[in-house]
């Protein structure tokens, strides 16, 4: 699907207070801004025209747009994230779609579900059951998936360590390409697809996107670059050091449509 459009939100002053799972340090505000402005240049030179909302300090972890929303072609459907100090996030995504795209759908309780979750191949959707999102916030949106004419299929992560979210282990890459870390790679959901399978070491660059004729990965993981390449998409990396920190990786810090 040819990508046009992108909404992201710098790093906040209070970004280091997110959450984290990961034993990497504290972030620095200043260089995660400037990785932030990196990341945006790069989605712009993929083609897309990328609208900036403002710092939100009253939720750290708000730079993690993706997972307030889904993004169909059709609209926004918002999420209920799973993490409570998440909750607040949505209202000001919601404001921000609005001027945009349709809103299509949203997650209600007892559901909770976090857009790091879902993966989109085309007209399939993988969604994820994690520790964010449960089984009545994957039914909600397959339900809405499947209004629209989507498919989908979901995958339970729950007992792979290591891996915040869906997306934390494996990407679209278009024309029917998926990468995949080891552990996942011959889940069932997954048959279908031709699977690159991560190589070790460089579990975290299995957070990639495909954003128009590239393949955006985080900086320094070499063989899954050269895996990437070689499978035919060029790439482009950015600087992810400080996000990581967090637990984030390229695909959560923007919504794309
Ligand atoms: C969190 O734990 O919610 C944030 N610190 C990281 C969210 C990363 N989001 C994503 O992978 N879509």
């Amino acid at each position: 699907m040819r990508l046009t459009r992108a909404v992201v939100r710098p790093p906040g002053s209070t970004f280091a207070a997110g959450l984290t799972t990961v034993n990497l340090g504290v972030p620095d505000l200043t260089l995660a801004l400037g990785q932030h402005e990196a990341y945006v240049r790069t989605l712009e030179r993929c083609g897309l025209a990328v609208t900036r909302l403002p710092a939100d300090p009253v939720h750290p972890d708000s730079t993690f747009v993706e997972d307030a929303a889904v993004l169909l072609p059709e609209g926004a459907i918002l999420t209920r994230p799973g993490a409570p100090s998440r909750e607040g996030e949505v209202a000001s995504i919601r404001a921000a779609l609005a001027g945009l795209v349709p809103a299509i759908g949203e997650i209600s309780p007892p559901g909770t579900l976090d857009g790091g979750d879902i993966c989109e191949a085309g007209r399939h959707f993988l969604i994820g059951l994690s520790h964010r999102t449960n089984e009545d916030g994957a039914r909600q949106l397959a339900s809405i998936l499947s209004r629209h004419g989507y498919t989908s299929a979901v995958v339970d992560i729950r007992t792979i360590a290591g891996i915040l979210h869906l997306k934390s282990g494996v990407s679209y890459l278009g024309g029917g390409r998926l990468l995949v870390i080891d552990e996942l790679h011959g889940h069932p959901a997954f048959h279908a697809f031709d699977r690159l399978v991560v190589p070790d070491g460089e579990e975290y660059a299995a957070n990639a996107i495909r954003v128009n004729d590239h393949v955006v990965l985080p900086a320094g993981f070499p063989r899954v670059e050269a895996l990437v390449q070689l499978s035919g998409t060029p790439v482009l990396t950015v600087g992810m050091s400080e996000f990581r920190k967090m637990d984030g990786g390229p695909s959560c810090l923007s919504l794309r449509f």
